[in-house]
């Protein structure tokens, strides 16, 4: 396959010139062409956002939903047809902001889904406000006097929490970037790829040659199955390490801990519906 094959010719891509999130559509792309998906086969999932965009500019099937609600659509959509390559996309505020009361529940619950959130420190789609991420001092019109707060720290969040996979990646990084995405879509459980990325337009602070100057790939002994190490590495801050920080192959997915799937494999949505049933459980309740 080629990554043209999830072009959609007639998509109006309305990101700015130079906006990170253009290199992260086309190395998904290019993850995707690799890995030999068939777009009948996968799903997009997204919030609101300028990264929530992005599903509407490749071949695939989409759900685009309220703002950070994305991951419970896409847990439901994976326990529904577990055949399905499941792919949230989302930004930082729309995931650790809106969303992380469900960034938190769905690392616990373990989908076999894949996270990708743009982090380019900013609301970008609402014109700059200070997201969950922003550095401390990033100026914006509504942080006039600067961001006072710390930052949130995704990776060591889940870490802490025992998320089966957390990667980080640089959407400048087009061939490095390829190769987390294709680990975290073949990884089996819930997969969190962080990705920086530059807004042109309202982070002028944290820029592409900004990301580039404070940032470096973990080293190629890295044990991503040492999970104390991946937090220490995911508390480094000044100069922020990219790659695999952490990898638990052996945790059981929400969907194999699903009654439903124990004793029968067919998926959810290719099953009768019993009305009867439905009918007496309803009765039931009266
Ligand atoms: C519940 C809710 N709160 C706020 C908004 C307004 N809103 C829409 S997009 C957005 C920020 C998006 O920023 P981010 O998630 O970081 O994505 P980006 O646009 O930077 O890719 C906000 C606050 C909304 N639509 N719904
Ligand atoms: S506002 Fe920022 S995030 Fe949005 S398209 Fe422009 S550069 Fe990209």
């Amino acid at each position: 396959m080629k990554p043209r094959d999830f072009d959609l010719p007639d998509a109006d891509v309305a990101w700015c010139p130079g906006c990170g999130n253009l290199s992260i559509l086309r190395s998904l792309k290019a993850t995707l062409a690799e890995l030999e998906i068939q777009p009948e086969n996968l799903v997009f999932v997204s919030g609101i956002g300028q990264a929530g965009k992005l599903p509407h500019y490749i071949k695939g099937n989409v759900f685009n939903g309220l703002h950070g609600r994305s991951l419970s659509p896409a847990t439901a959509i994976k326990a529904a047809n577990p055949d399905l390559i499941v792919i949230d996309v989302s930004g930082d505020g729309c995931m650790y902001g809106e969303g992380g009361n469900h960034f938190m529940h769905t690392i616990r619950r373990n989908p076999d889904i894949t996270n990708l959130v743009h982090n380019n420190m900013v609301y970008g789609l609402t014109k700059g406000q200070a997201s969950p991420t922003s550095q401390r001092d990033f100026n914006t019109p509504l942080q006039v006097d600067g961001v006072f707060l710390e930052p949130f720290n995704p990776l060591a969040v889940a870490i802490a929490l025992d998320a089966s996979f957390v990667a980080r990646a640089f959407s400048g990084d087009r061939k490095q970037s390829i190769e987390i995405f294709k680990a975290a879509i073949n990884h089996k459980g819930y997969a969190l790829v962080d990705i920086f990325q530059p807004c042109v337009s309202f982070n002028k602070v944290n820029t592409r040659d900004w990301f580039r100057e404070h940032t470096y790939y973990l080293e190629d002994d890295h044990d991503p199955q040492d999970r104390n190490l991946a937090f220490q590495r995911a508390t480094e801050t000044g100069e922020y390490p990219l790659g695999i920080f952490y990898q638990n192959p052996d945790k059981s997915t929400f969907e194999e801990n699903l009654t439903v799937y124990r004793d029968e494999k067919t998926p959810l949505y290719q099953r009768k519906l019993d009305k009867d049933k439905l009918r007496a459980l309803v009765e039931s309740k009266r």
